[in-house]
């Protein structure tokens, strides 16, 4: 689900929920816009070897069928700096983790990322 939570009328925070999704291998996971002016593409780098990426359309509501297990990163390109990103884990597998940690972003995704892939070691 990609939303923007409104926090107050002067504070628009872009997120996906929930920003850490787990599924089985083969799920199909769905990508639904429920505001305007967002989009959902995997990240280079953050995904399983043989893992198929993925760039959805802005406000496209999109299916993608997960079948190779690890860690998927993903962002809305219009929202990339601001931090708008989230994982997928495939099969608990948490193989990738190291190449997923050494992906670069620019601006406020950098501490998201990082933010999120600690959640996935703590768990
Ligand atoms: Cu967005």
């Amino acid at each position: 689900m990609m939303l923007n939570a409104d926090c107050n009328d002067a504070n628009v925070i872009n997120v996906f929920e929930p920003a850490i999704l787990h599924v089985k291998s083969g799920d199909r996971v769905t990508f639904i816009p429920t505001e305007e002016g967002h989009n959902a593409a995997s990240k280079r780098g953050m995904i399983p070897e043989g893992g198929e990426p993925w760039n959805g359309a802005v406000d496209e509501e999109l299916n993608i069928t997960l079948t190779v297990p690890g860690i998927y990163g993903y962002l809305c390109l219009p929202h990339y700096e601001v931090g708008m990103v989230g994982l997928i884990v495939v099969g608990n597998d948490l193989s990738n983790l190291a190449a997923a940690k050494k992906a670069r972003h620019p601006g406020d995704a950098r501490k998201a990322f990082r933010s999120l892939l600690r959640q996935l070691e703590t768990k």
